[in-house]
C-alpha cells in the first residue's frame, strides 16, 4: 500500500512531464528534438529481398494467371506444409477469413469458448458464422486462455474451443485437448501470431482440428495481406478449398461458400518472405537480447518472457508496466514514448469483452476477467523487426531508464 506522503500516479505522471522536457537537454535527440527522426513502429513489414520479389512479381504477370489456385499459391502452399509438418495447408486471402472457413467448415454453432484478450478478429470471425462467444480469462503468466476456466465454462450449447497462441506462445495444448475430448468439443487455435513457433516438439500448425495463421503486412512474415489453415484432416482440407472459393466442388456448386482465395502477388510476397526467415528470426533475437538488456535496468518494466515455446519468431516485444513500481502509467510511457517517435501499442486494449458489438452480451454472461482486465491496462508492444536494431533499442531503454528514474525524484 501506498503511504498517504506518497504522491498519487497523476501527479508524479506530471513531474514527469516536467523532467522529460528537461532531459531533452540531456539525451541525444534524432531530429526535431525527438529521439527518433522517423517513427519506430510495431508491425513495420519485413520486407523481403526486392529483386528477388520483382522477379517473382514479374513472372506472375508473364504468366497471366492472378488467381484462383495459381501455381505461386500451390507453391506456397506446399512450403508452409512441409516447413509446419503438416498435411494440408489452405492459403486464403487473411486470418480472419481462415477462422471463419473454419469454424464453418468444422460444422460449429452455438457457443464457442474464446479468450477476450485477443485482437478482435478472433471473435468476429465467430460472430460472423453466427455463433455466440463466451469469453474466458487468460493465464497472468502465459497470457493465453486458462484451461482450467474452460472447463467451468462448458455448457450444453458449446461446440467448440478457439485458443489463441498469443504473442506466439503455444496454449497448454495438452490440457485442450483433454477437455475437448471429454466434452466431444471441436478445438482449434488462432496461430496469427506463431508462424515459426513450436511446442511439445512440434511446430505450431498442427494442433487441434485446425489452426489459422496471418500473413498480413505487420506479421512476421507477410504476404502483404495473407493467411493460411493447416490441419492434418484430409477431408476438413478439402471442405476448406471449397467454401474459400464460392463451394464449388469441380464446377458444381456443392455448399455455400465464399471468396477467401489468396491471389498470386500476395503468395509471391510470401515465397519471398519465406526464403528471408532465418534472418527475420536472427533480427527479432537480437532485437529481443537488447531490449532485455535495457528493460533490466528499468524500474517497473518486466519483459514478457514465453515460458512454453521450444521454438520461437520473438514477432512481439511484450513489456508489463508495474505503475507503482515504475512511477508512471502504462500509458504515460505510451504517450513519452509517442512524443519522442517511438510508435509503442496497447495490445489488446481493451479486452473484447468491452469492445461494442460484445458489451451487451458480456453483461449477460458476467464471468470475471480478472487477468485480462489486469493485462489490458498494463501492456505495451514495443517496436522490433528488420526496420529496428539493437542500437536503435539501446536508445530506446536510456530513454525508458531516464524515464522510470524520474520517480525516485518526483515521488
Ligand atoms: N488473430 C489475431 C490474434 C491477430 O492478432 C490478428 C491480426 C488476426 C487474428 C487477424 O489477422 P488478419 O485477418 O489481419 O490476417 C494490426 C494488424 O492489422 C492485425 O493484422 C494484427 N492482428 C494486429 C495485432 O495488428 P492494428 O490495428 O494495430 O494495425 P495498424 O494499421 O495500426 O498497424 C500497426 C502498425 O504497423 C502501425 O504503427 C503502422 C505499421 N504498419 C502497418 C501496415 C499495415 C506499417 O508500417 N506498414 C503497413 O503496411 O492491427
Amino acid at each position: 500500500m501506498p503511504d498517504s506522503s506518497t504522491p498519487s500516479i497523476e501527479l508524479r505522471n506530471e513531474a514527469v512531464n516536467e523532467q522529460q522536457k528537461r532531459r531533452r537537454m540531456t539525451l541525444p535527440a534524432g531530429g526535431e528534438g525527438k529521439l527518433f527522426a522517423e517513427p519506430l513502429h510495431v508491425g513495420r513489414p519485413n520486407l523481403a529481398d526486392r529483386e528477388r520479389l520483382l522477379s517473382r512479381f514479374s513472372a506472375v504477370l508473364q504468366r497471366q494467371w492472378l488467381s484462383n489456385n495459381g501455381p505461386c499459391v500451390q507453391e506456397f502452399e506446399a512450403a508452409i506444409a512441409e516447413r509446419l509438418g503438416v498435411r494440408h495447408c489452405v492459403a486464403v486471402a487473411n486470418a480472419t477469413l481462415g477462422l471463419q472457413l473454419a469454424v464453418r467448415a468444422l460444422g460449429l454453432g452455438g457457443e464457442v469458448i474464446v479468450p477476450s484478450f485477443t485482437f478482435p478478429a478472433t471473435v468476429h470471425a465467430l460472430a460472423w458464422q453466427g455463433i455466440r462467444p463466451v469469453f474466458v480469462d487468460v493465464d497472468p503468466v502465459t497470457h493465453n486462455i486458462d484451461p482450467e476456466q474452460v472447463a467451468l465454462l462448458v455448457g450444453p450449447q458449446t461446440t467448440g474451443i478457439l485458443g489463441v497462441h498469443l504473442w506466439g506462445n503455444p496454449c497448454d495444448t495438452q490440457a485442450l485437448e483433454r477437455i475437448a475430448s471429454r466434452h466431444g468439443l471441436a478445438l482449434l487455435f488462432d496461430a496469427a501470431h506463431a508462424f515459426g513457433c513450436a511446442h511439445r516438439g512440434r511446430m505450431i500448425g498442427s494442433f487441434g482440428r485446425a489452426e489459422v495463421f496471418s500473413f498480413h503486412a505487420t506479421k512476421f512474415l507477410s504476404c502483404g495481406e495473407g493467411g493460411a489453415v493447416t490441419t492434418n484432416d484430409d477431408e476438413l482440407a478439402n471442405s476448406l478449398r471449397r467454401l474459400r472459393s464460392f463451394g464449388y466442388e469441380g464446377d458444381q456448386v456443392a455448399e455455400l461458400g465464399i471468396n477467401a482465395k489468396m491471389n498470386e502477388l500476395n503468395a509471391a510476397m510470401g515465397l519471398c518472405s519465406l526464403e528471408c526467415y532465418d534472418r527475420f528470426v536472427a533480427r527479432n533475437a537480437a532485437n529481443l537480447t537488447a531490449y532485455r538488456d535495457v528493460l533490466a535496468e528499468a524500474r517497473g518494466l518486466c519483459l514478457f518472457a514465453p515460458p512454453t515455446a521450444d521454438l520461437r519468431n520473438h514477432q512481439y516485444v511484450v513489456v508489463e508496466v508495474n505503475s507503482q513500481e515504475a512511477g508512471i502509467t502504462r500509458d504515460a510511457v505510451l504517450a513519452a514514448l509517442h512524443e519522442e517517435n517511438v510508435l509503442a501499442k496497447r495490445y489488446f486494449h481493451p479486452g473484447c469483452h468491452r469492445l461494442a458489438p460484445y458489451a451487451a452480451l458480456y453483461d449477460r454472461q458476467r464471468t470475471p476477467l480478472p487477468h485480462t482486465e489486469e493485462l489490458s491496462q498494463r501492456l505495451l508492444q514495443f517496436p522490433t523487426g528488420m526496420a529496428v536494431t539493437p542500437a536503435d533499442i539501446h536508445r530506446i531503454g536510456e530513454f525508458l531508464q531516464h524515464l522510470t528514474s524520474l520517480h525516485k525524484h518526483a515521488a
